[in-house]
């Protein structure tokens, strides 16, 4: 399996993470945002429509996002299942409060890395030469031009993402009131998003996403990681537990 990826985003997070905790092997290809979109298209042997990572290559299937990929590997891989049986409206709501989420948190980073010359350079992929990083810093504003037109997020201010953000975080702390696991009794595939969900409060360890410290600066809004600490608390003992 060939996994098309971004190292720092929660949507490949949750794609990584069902393939690991199913013990399916998989090749992680970094993708470039917008730069990469053409391999993307021959890949999915799409000419149209929006492109996107994760996107998991299986033999002759192509699968699109992360929810998908989770649920392939549940089919494809062992260990014990993450999507509980006849819970699948209430694992869709956590994937529509989580997106919201990691949407939200995108323009937030978003913003941060433009205001961030280091959080600039952080972001340039590996491959281009040390000499030639600072040029490639300098395309960032178009990458996130076009990046916020393809996901409709140009001139929504940080106040919006904020307000979007704290409703589901607080959707989120109302639901572990009643215990630590979303859906059922067990850890399964809600939990396992909600947790990537927040790592633009505050990332998680290196161990498990290793990042430079201006993209760690970049990902961190210390008032919310303040505010909504306890599910920092949460999310890192669920990573403790399952993300092995
Ligand atoms: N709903 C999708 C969201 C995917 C998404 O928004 N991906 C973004 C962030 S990782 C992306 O591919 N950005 C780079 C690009 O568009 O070139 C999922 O669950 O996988």
């Amino acid at each position: 399996m060939r996994l098309y990826q971004m190292h720092s985003s929660p949507w490949s997070e949750r794609a990584r993470w069902a393939l690991d905790h199913h013990h399916l092997p998989h090749e992680r290809i970094e993708h470039v945002p917008i730069l990469g979109e053409l391999l993307l298209r021959i890949v999915a042997r799409r000419p149209l429509g929006k492109l996107s990572v994760p996107l998991l290559v299986d033999g002759d299937q192509v699968i699109l996002g992360s929810l998908a990929i989770a649920r392939h590997a549940e089919q494809k891989g062992s260990g014990e299942p993450l999507f509980p049986s006849g819970k699948d409206e209430a694992i869709e709501r956590w994937n529509q409060i989580g997106d919201g989420l990691v949407e939200a948190g995108r323009i937030l980073v978003t913003h941060k890395v433009l205001a961030d010359p280091e959080g600039q350079r952080e972001s340039i992929p590996a491959f281009v030469p040390e000499g030639f990083k600072g040029a490639a810093a300098a395309g960032t504003g178009i990458v996130a031009a076009l990046l916020a037109r393809k996901y409709g997020f140009a001139g929504v201010s940080d106040a919006t993402a904020r307000a979007q953000a704290r409703e589901g975080l607080l959707a989120l702390r109302a639901a572990l009131v009643s215990g630590r696991h979303l859906v059922g009794e067990r850890f399964s595939y809600a939990d396992l998003l909600m947790a990537t969900s927040l790592q633009f409060l505050r990332p998680v360890a290196d161990l498990y996403m290793p990042i430079g410290p201006a993209t760690r600066r970049c990902w961190s809004n210390p008032d919310l990681a303040e505010e909504f600490a306890d599910l920092l608390a949460w999310r890192d003992q669920i990573y403790a537990e399952h993300r092995k």
